[in-house]
């Protein structure tokens, strides 16, 4: 839910208007909408390029994980390892296009422990892969729109740790 949709509801359930508070954080939402959909539409663009060469990164700082008894071993195990990480970059450009984690949070990051420690992945290399991410998307971005996207990469990097 949007921060405009979540005041709403929360101000409608009191039957008021808008708070000064609220309407000061759908000001902030408002007037940075159009830096958080370059930066969606940059991780969307690029989405295969940010895949690939983070892939590659990853697997030269993690070379177990795609070596006989690692979990992305073969070819067919590391086309799904970087499906993952291309699923996080999804649910990042719902984040920023939102301007809220919730949509991640709800998708990607409830249950994930358990998930991945049932595959038997190591979520830490999981959050290697997304740190890498992280880097090749915002090299590709101003500083600005690299300062603004970073924390949904941080915030998904730090729920994995
Ligand atoms: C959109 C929300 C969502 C997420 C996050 C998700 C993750 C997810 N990753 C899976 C598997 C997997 N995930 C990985 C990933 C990796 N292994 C490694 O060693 C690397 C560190 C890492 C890549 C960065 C691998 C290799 C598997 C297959 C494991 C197996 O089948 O044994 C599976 C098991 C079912 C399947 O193979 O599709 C799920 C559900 N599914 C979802 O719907």
């Amino acid at each position: 839910m949007s921060i405009v949709t979540k005041s709403i509801v929360n101000a409608d359930a009191e039957a008021r208007y808008l708070s000064p508070g609220e309407l000061d954080r759908i000001k902030s939402f408002v007037s940075s909408g159009e830096a958080r959909l370059r930066i969606a539409q940059i991780l969307t663009d690029s989405r295969e390029r940010i895949v690939k060469e983070a892939g590659n990164q990853l697997f030269q700082k993690r070379p177990d994980v795609v070596s006989p008894g690692g979990n992305a071993y073969g070819e067919e195990m590391t086309a799904t390892c970087l499906r993952d990480l291309d699923y996080y970059l999804r649910l990042i450009t719902y984040g920023v296009v939102s301007g809220d984690i919730t949509p991640i949070e709800e998708i990607g990051i409830v249950g994930v422990r358990e998930m991945y420690r049932s595959l038997g992945t190591p979520i830490g290399a999981v959050a290697e892969g997304v740190r890498c991410m992280k880097s090749v998307a915002t090299s590709l971005m101003s500083a600005s729109d690299a300062g603004e996207a970073e924390s949904y990469f941080d915030y998904v990097i730090g729920a994995m740790q």
